[in-house]
């Protein structure tokens, strides 16, 4: 794992050196050949790294009069379970003592966005999200039903966010905006599935699932950051932190942490339309806060239980964008990014997350 953390740092100082070399060299021409200001030279996003890799939201803001519609499926899987850094067995979980153990869990996304800008300054945001969620578990010492595993699944419409990026400057190939984002809880609180305990009163009886089954958060939440961008003549690269504060407790007497994220990218273009990208991406989720008040046993499994909640993580993740900048497709992108936890550690017991993959199709107008 180390050794992994170790690899990537060294493509990126690789990468970063090709950069720093390509831009001295590109700067040395354009003022002895042409006498041209390099401040003039502005960042673009008509260009196939224009965008950052498509994990990332709210990278990139658009002229003033430009409409961008996108569609991303995003998936994330998990296999196993920790405790703390360390993964753990099945009788581990049981020994805790849980009467389940969640064995893997597939969360399925499929969102949709739009951005518009009401000035050159000035783009707005929106985008919400369908989730799909399908979790297997293990019952361990529960009398008559030990070994069996089950199933549970949840679907439905996600929070809505609405947002705002406000570029603060743009010149020598260097951009840098604020990010700033509102969440709406549209998403539901009360997904519910039958399970074998919840059989043992009433053969059609459902519960309530875990909090990580559930689609939305119930709260309203803000989120503040901040995006910077430098280009190179075939290059670029970029960073984005942000903070993501829960305002109130939701509904049903809990509110999930808030979170800290912090990503840096570096993306080589192979041509105006082909890049290939390479991203850290680092995130803080704190602990959730209160309970929901149904459930009554913590120990039916450990997604029931609140003490099971905050996690730390360095994903690494390679992506591939495609652009077309002429024609009739002029602004059509796909762009596709998958990654592995090189890093996680957990508050109490959580599933270990394997693989996140983000695919996304981009399309941007009136510019
Ligand atoms: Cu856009």
């Amino acid at each position: 794992m180390k050794l992994t953390i170790k690899l990537a740092a060294l493509a990126m100082f690789a990468l970063l050196q090709q950069n720093q070399a390509q831009g001295l060299k590109k700067e040395q021409q354009t003022t002895s050949e042409n006498q041209v200001n390099t401040n003039d030279i502005k960042w673009t996003s008509s260009r196939a790294d224009g965008h950052a890799p498509i994990g990332l939201m709210g990278d990139h803001v658009h002229k003033k009069g430009e409409w961008m519609f996108s569609y991303r499926y995003m998936s994330m899987d998990m296999d196993g379970n920790l405790k703390g850094a360390d993964e753990i067995s099945n009788s581990d979980v049981y020994g805790e003592p849980y009467m389940v153990a969640p064995q893997n869990m597939k969360m399925k996304m499929h969102m949709i966005g739009t951005m518009y800008a009401p000035s050159d300054k000035l783009t707005l945001l929106v985008m919400t999200h369908i989730l799909q969620n399908d979790m297997e578990l293990l019952n361990g010492s529960m009398p008559m039903m030990a070994g069996v595993s089950f199933d549970t699944s949840s679907e439905g419409l996600g929070d809505t966010k609405i947002g705002g990026l406000y570029q603060l400057f743009n010149k020598n190939r260097r951009s840098m905006h604020l990010n700033f984002g509102l969440s709406i809880p549209t998403g539901s609180l009360n997904e519910r599935g039958v399970t074998p305990m919840s059989r043992m009163n009433n053969p059609d009886g459902d519960i309530r699932l875990g909090y990580n089954m559930q689609l939305g958060s119930g709260t309203w939440d803000v989120q503040a950051g901040t995006t910077y961008l430098k280009q190179y003549q075939s290059s670029s690269f970029g960073a984005q932190a942000s903070y993501l504060y829960r305002l109130n407790e939701n509904s049903e007497g809990y509110t999930l942490g808030n979170k800290f994220n912090a990503t840096f990218w570096t993306a080589y273009a192979f041509s105006k339309t082909v890049s290939g990208s390479l991203r850290l991406d680092f995130q803080n989720i704190e602990r959730l806060d209160g309970k929901d008040k149904t459930f009554m046993s913590p120990y039916m499994a450990p997604v029931f239980d609140n003490a099971n909640s905050g996690r730390k993580q360095l994903d690494l993740l390679l992506g591939v964008n495609f652009g077309i900048f002429e024609g009739v497709l002029n602004g059509l992108r796909l762009e596709i990014e998958a990654g592995l936890p090189v890093y996680q550690k957990v508050t109490g017991i959580q599933m270990k997350n394997t693989f996140a993959f983000t695919a996304g199709i981009q399309y941007a107008i009136g510019h």
